[in-house]
């Protein structure tokens, strides 16, 4: 399998494919690409992304992009790690959870991370009336995660993609100053819980 990604360990969409690889033990080739060289926009890689982002995993001519699109993938390809529940009722839950994250909390630490990290790569000015909004939404929607978590080890109760899929969010939160994350101790643990394990200290590590 191939991996193209960012080369700066930046990108968190690109940071849960590249764990998930590593916690399924499939050999994987990274392709690392410089976004400030346009490599991310080059008809090559066009070719296989037609939306220039990362990441898009390409295995055996089968290529794919979207990182949740990618955890599925893999959760299917190796039933054995029992990353994603077999029944109607746990693929529902998987999609509740990824589903929410992309539309509810993510937008929210994506918005602060490019007000508070990119703009000022860019030498433009942070928005503090937007960084406002987006904080306000945070603290809407991360204490649905805080609860579901009362009780249980990880989001559905075993390790899932759903933890795969989540915690490369809230480190970009952490990463982008939101303290916020602070006030939700469940979610804290099960973020320490996580980034305990090998495959995303490995993930780090690139
Ligand atoms: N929904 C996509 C988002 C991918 C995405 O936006 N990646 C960012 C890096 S974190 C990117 O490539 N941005 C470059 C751009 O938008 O041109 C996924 O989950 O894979």
């Amino acid at each position: 399998m191939k991996l193209y990604q960012d080369n700066g360990n930046f990108s968190p969409n690109a940071k849960r494919a590249r764990a998930m690889c590593y916690e399924v033990g499939v050999p994987v080739e990274l392709v690392s690409m410089d976004f400030m060289k346009g490599e991310w926009k080059k008809p090559e890689y066009l070719a296989i992304n037609p939306m220039g982002k990362v990441p898009t995993l390409v295995d055996d001519g089968y290529v794919l992009w979207e990182s949740p699109a990618i955890l599925c993938y893999l959760a299917e390809k190796f039933p054995e790690k029992k990353l994603s529940p077999t029944d109607p009722r746990g693929r529902a839950e998987v999609m509740r959870w990824m589903f929410w994250n992309a539309s509810h909390l993510e937008p929210q630490v994506f918005g602060v991370g490019f007000e508070k990290l990119l703009k000022p790569m860019m030498n433009l000015e942070p928005d503090p009336v937007r960084i406002d909004a987006y904080t306000k939404d945070f603290n809407r929607f991360a204490p649905v995660l805080d609860k579901a978590l009362e009780g249980k080890p990880w989001v559905l109760g075993d390790l899932s993609i759903v933890d795969f899929d989540i915690a490369p969010t809230i480190e970009f939160a952490f990463l982008s100053g939101m303290d916020d994350v602070k006030k939700y101790p469940r979610v804290c643990d099960w973020f320490e819980r996580f980034t305990s394990r090998e495959a995303w200290k490995k993930a780090n590590a690139k």
